[in-house]
């Protein structure tokens, strides 16, 4: 049996497969808002935050590890798990004091993990992928080293907000005397590993590719990128490794208070995207993965390392080898949400009758769908922006509305990773929505290609369990073949005739 935990922005599961059977064992999860009240965080995240922060409460994430494992283990035995591997929400750090490694190797069983470690915090709360407070940083980060062109030559991405260089040099900025308390900054990929294997973890290439720090071609942090960001960070970065190696054997406390064997081994986590690249079995380059979760991100494996003319998209490492491409968009599900909210549907009227009665293209009505700041493209907007008839223009017609923002969510998409120069054979779509046929069926027609979807709904969970079974000398192709299996009848092919390079040309149009 094999263990991976992935903790993203609303929850924390476990997923655990078994070799023999090729099967998915066991499955459980703690969601941060419904589990853990007490942290008023009820989509994972600290509420309310000015000018753009949006921080997480790193406690909720250690009192979630215990409640997920305490649920697993009361499944399963958790004694035959030979290994564990683990994703991460990208780009959200956390900072620990120098206390943090001796406060690991001794816990103690019988207490919890948050009250234990939560002194160690040298930062209480935690910015995660969603802030969008740190342009000044990321202005500054780009002049120190000749501009974001340069940044994104050698980390794959010019200098983003949400990326972990600008978050630490704001730290830095704004709590000096915090920042140098700080023993070490992880990621939330490697804090996790931290905690399961006692010791300091690593963090790996697709996920330190998330921070404006790693060098893409040497795979190691940059010295003129770390000099740009904050003060003595070299000391306080933890070291890069490849996603699945070996970090250790789990820590005493889990064998004592979760059952789990002293001889599991533990290895380096890595990225929530990276992850599902995994989970997805699109290691291989040209495979092209479409997941539509709280930020809707398009993301494919790929050999060489070009990075995007117009700065939005990323390039990370690729926990199969090589690279990976990943472009993000943050109002995915907040802006399916926030119309479906303001039309007062629910996600049936998503499929039908909305979709089922408005024709592709939509006859002319077209949303550029933003319901709050973007990052692709980068701007504040504070709703969407509709052209087309009268009535839809005012906010009516429902179901023209439902369509509209689902192709223009799609349209945003082909728009933006065009400079990839991939023809997609097959698109596989996972995430939340993406279990909803209308919305596979308009991703099918917009990009021109076949969509499906995998019988498997959290894509990042399984490659995290994947990851484990390479920690322990698996093949990454064979486990791929024998979980990452497309569902029976997921396919869905585009509809005949449908042609959207002309909404395409109009939404450009409209975008500016
Ligand atoms: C990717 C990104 C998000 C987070 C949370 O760059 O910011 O996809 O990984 O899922």
């Amino acid at each position: 049996m094999y263990l991976g935990i992935d903790s993203s922005t609303q929850s924390l599961s476990g997923m655990l497969i078994d070799l023999e059977s090729g099967r998915i064992l066991q499955e459980a999860s703690v969601n941060f808002g419904a589990d853990l009240p007490h942290y008023s965080a009820p989509s994972g995240f600290i509420p309310g935050g000015s000018n753009g922060e949006v921080h997480s409460d790193p406690r909720m994430w250690l009192e979630a590890l215990d409640l997920m494992l305490s649920r697993l283990s009361a499944q399963t035995s958790l004694a035959t798990v030979k290994a564990v591997g683990g994703s991460g929400q990208q780009h959200g750090s956390v900072y620990v004091d120098d206390t943090f490694v001796s406060r690991l190797q001794s816990l103690d069983s019988s207490g919890n993990l948050f009250s234990q470690l939560s002194p160690a915090f040298s930062r209480a709360t935690s910015p995660i992928w969603m802030d969008t407070s740190t342009g000044r940083q990321c202005a500054e980060i780009a002049a120190a080293v000749g501009g974001n062109s340069e940044v994104c030559r050698i980390t794959g991405s010019v200098a983003v907000e949400r990326f972990t260089g600008s978050q630490i040099r704001k730290f830095f900025q704004h709590d000096p005397a915090g920042y140098q308390r700080t023993g070490r900054i992880h990621l939330v990929s490697s804090f996790i590993c931290s905690v399961m294997s006692g010791c300091h973890a690593p963090i790996d290439f697709g996920d330190g590719a998330g921070m404006n720090l790693m060098n893409l071609a040497s795979c190691q942090w940059d010295e003129s990128m770390m000099s740009a960001t904050a003060p003595a960070l070299w000391e306080k970065l933890p070291a890069l490794a490849p996603a699945g190696s070996l970090v250790g054997y789990i820590a005493d406390y889990f064998v004592k208070k979760h059952g789990f064997a002293p001889e599991c081994k533990v290895g380096v986590f890595t990225g929530d995207n990276p992850a599902s690249l995994v989970g997805m079995g699109a290691t291989a380059p040209g495979q092209v993965v479409i997941s539509l979760g709280t930020s809707d991100t398009f993301f494919a494996g790929m050999t060489e390392p070009h990075t995007d003319p117009r700065g939005f998209g990323h390039v990370f490492g690729n926990p199969g080898g090589g690279y990976m491409c990943l472009v993000c968009f943050r109002n995915g599900s907040l802006a399916r949400e926030a119309l479906r909210d303001q039309l007062g549907l629910d996600w049936q009227d998503f499929e039908a009758p909305a979709l089922a009665v408005t024709p592709p293209g939509n006859k002319g009505n077209l949303m550029l769908p933003f319901f709050g700041p973007e990052i692709t493209p980068r701007r504040d907007f504070d709703g969407p922006v509709r052209k087309g008839d009268a009535e839809f223009e005012a906010g009516e017609n429902p179901p023209a509305q439902v369509r509209a923002l689902l192709e223009g969510q799609f349209l945003n998409m082909k728009r933006h990773t065009d400079w990839i120069g991939i023809k997609a054979d097959c698109i596989r779509l996972t995430g939340g929505a993406s279990r909803n046929n209308g919305i596979a069926q308009v991703a099918a027609d917009v990009f021109g290609a076949p969509v499906e979807r995998l019988s498997i709904a959290n894509s990042a969970a399984l490659g995290a369990a994947i990851l484990a079974a390479v920690t322990d000398g698996c093949d990454m192709a064979t486990l791929q073949n024998m979980f990452c299996k497309t569902a029976a009848d997921s396919r869905v092919c585009p509809t005949t005739g449908v042609d959207y390079s002309h909404a395409l040309c109009e939404f450009a149009a409209l975008l500016g």
